[in-house]
């Protein structure tokens, strides 16, 4: 007999995600992705200044704030073909890289690690076999038997208590934990330490962008971060050696705690290799431009089909018509006016809320499609593209995680791949800041102090997109400009893409198909749905861009 489980809201996501799930013989057999919450802020966009757009358009979200500034204003330059300086450039992409190192580490551990991780079996760790654990896999200086008791006091005495706190509701003991208590001990040290190192990550943001979350420093043709090497008021060398203090202190923290501890976890649940491949068509844009007009990367794009690489084309620039006219979003299913498919361009966004339903409207997130087919976005899709696309450090990269594991590349189609994926793009990212930043001195001193492009919006009718490979995967903005005003305005967002419900002919968007098949030990604790959903780092706040209608209720679950 199958059991319908409900579980809403799904906790550790930024804002409101319903899964439903039908459970036969100790598997998932069917699942619904909804959407619970509302923002419109495609709508109020409408009629604003193309120049203010990104700074109003960072709202969609309260986490990737800075993703939904850089589409935005890239989509107002694309419209209007307007250049970028190499400064602007290398600043942007020191941002963007170091947001994506700030929001992965937070995914990892505060967000997806204690799915894995059981909290209270640490109580049961001896501290110095821990460290001795810990330091066989990484010189963090961090890693000591006193720093292990430390945490572990400190976790006795919430305990001791009752005052488990956050951690209160978590499901300790189950029979999926399979962790031992030392490296259950060691992860929770460093969860706590992770809230430190993510804050270094904000600041370095914060310095280049005047504020975190939320940057105030973009400008339609580059920055408005005013560089003088000599000015104390402005980015100076006093400066650019703080920020480097910073993104060394997060790199360390991401390739010496953060990336060995994914291998440990991975290597012990490897049987999560298996689970929650579903979707295995990928997109990836190319990101962190080189030159001043958006044709060259540091990283790859690219696309492929039904999770085979021979089929992989490469997508090089952000002006690429193969990606551009291809990309279209359905209301099949979605609590928006009619069923209709359009292009972004011409997108609408009507709301229209009929309750959940089925085999009907169920969501408030749209399908985007492309070339028709659901595709996954985000980090296996990044990793993917560049891996295919011959970008050696990346192979390199993806290979030795894969071989210390103990998995093959193509097991990254799954539930374990997904934060596999993230742990090893955390580690590119933190080199990729401090490359970009060596770029900007050096360019800084070569004489070149440009860094922005002064451009007045003109009159008349022009479309732009806006493209950026955020951390939670593909993102674009697609705005269509009159009279200088904006005309229409549509964000197609990477949880967007994943969280999709059903489309038109019926295909499961990537949250729904990854559940298929996926383990569900206990009915009244389902942790493994977590484990699937928590892999894409769900963003609903971004994905439907206010209000949580109730819902029926059907099964009533705790969720951590
Ligand atoms: Ni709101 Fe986001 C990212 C964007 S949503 S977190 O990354 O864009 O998927
Ligand atoms: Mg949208």
């Amino acid at each position: 007999m199958s059991k319908r489980i409900t579980l809403d809201p799904i906790t550790r996501i930024e804002g409101h995600l319903r899964i439903d799930v039908e459970v036969n013989g100790g598997k998932v057999s069917k699942a619904w992705s909804s959407a619970q919450m509302w923002r419109g802020i495609e709508t109020i966009l409408k009629g604003k200044a193309p120049e203010d757009a990104w700074s109003l358009a960072q709202r969609f979200c309260g986490v990737c704030t800075t993703v939904h500034a850089i589409s935005s204003i890239r989509s107002v330059e694309n419209a209007l073909k307007v250049e970028v300086p190499l400064n602007a450039q290398y600043i942007r992409n020191i941002m963007i890289a170091q947001h994506s190192v700030q929001d992965h580490i937070v995914h990892f551990y505060h967000l997806s690690a204690l799915d894995w991780v059981d909290i209270v079996s640490a109580l049961k760790a001896d501290p110095k076999k821990a460290a001795s654990i810990a330091q066989s896999i990484s010189d963090w200086p961090g890693n000591s038997e006193k720093e292990f008791k430390a945490v572990q006091e400190k976790l006795k005495a919430f305990v001791a208590g009752g005052k488990l706190g956050i951690f209160a509701s978590g499901y300790w003991g189950h029979p999926a934990m399979k962790l031992p208590p030392e490296i259950n001990l060691i992860a929770t040290a460093h969860y706590l330490k992770a809230l430190d190192y993510q804050r270094k990550a904000a600041q370095a943001v914060a310095i280049l962008g005047g504020k975190n979350p939320h940057i105030q420093n973009l400008v339609v043709g580059g920055v408005a971060t005013a560089v003088n090497l000599e000015n104390m008021a402005t980015l100076n060398m006093e400066r650019i050696a703080y920020l480097r203090t910073l993104m060394e202190e997060t790199r360390d923290f991401v390739q010496k705690v953060y990336y060995p501890d994914m291998i440990a976890i991975a290597s012990a649940y490897k049987e999560w290799f298996k689970y929650g491949a579903g979707v295995t068509n990928y997109l990836a844009v190319p990101e962190f431009p080189e030159d001043t007009k958006n044709t060259q990367f540091g990283l790859n794009g690219g696309v492929f089909f039904n999770g085979d690489l021979s089929t992989f084309k490469a997508i090089t620039t952000h002006q690429d018509q193969y990606l551009i006219n291809n990309i279209s979003e359905g209301v099949a299913h979605a609590w928006y006016e009619g069923a209709a498919t359009h292009h972004p361009w011409e997108g609408e966004t009507k709301p229209d809320y009929t309750d959940f339903q089925e085999n009907g409207k169920y969501s408030w997130c749209k399908s985007p499609r492309f070339e028709g087919k659901p595709v996954q976005v985000g980090p296996p899709a990044q990793l993917f593209a560049a891996y295919a696309g011959g970008n050696q450090k990346v192979k390199k990269l993806v290979d030795s995680t894969c071989q210390k594991i103990g998995v093959g590349v193509k097991d990254l189609h799954s539930t374990m791949g997904r934060l596999g994926a993230r742990a090893i793009r955390a580690h590119l990212m933190a080199d990729i800041s401090l490359e970009y930043l060596d770029k900007l001195v050096n360019n800084l001193g070569k004489g070149d102090r440009t860094y922005a492009n002064h451009t007045e919006i003109p009159k008349g009718e022009y479309k732009g997109v806006g493209f950026h490979e955020a951390p939670r995967g593909t993102l674009s903005h697609w705005m269509v400009i009159e009279d200088k005003k904006i005309k229409n305005y549509q964000a197609v967002v990477p949880s967007t893409w994943n969280a999709s419900p059903r489309d038109e002919k019926g295909n499961m968007g990537p949250y729904e198909a990854s559940l298929i098949g996926n383990p569900v030990a206990n009915e009244e604790k389902p942790l493994e749905v977590l484990r699937t959903i928590h892999s894409f780092d769900p963003c609903i706040a971004c994905a439907v861009h206010t209000i949580d209608p109730e819902g029926k209720e059907i099964t009533k679950v705790k969720v951590l």
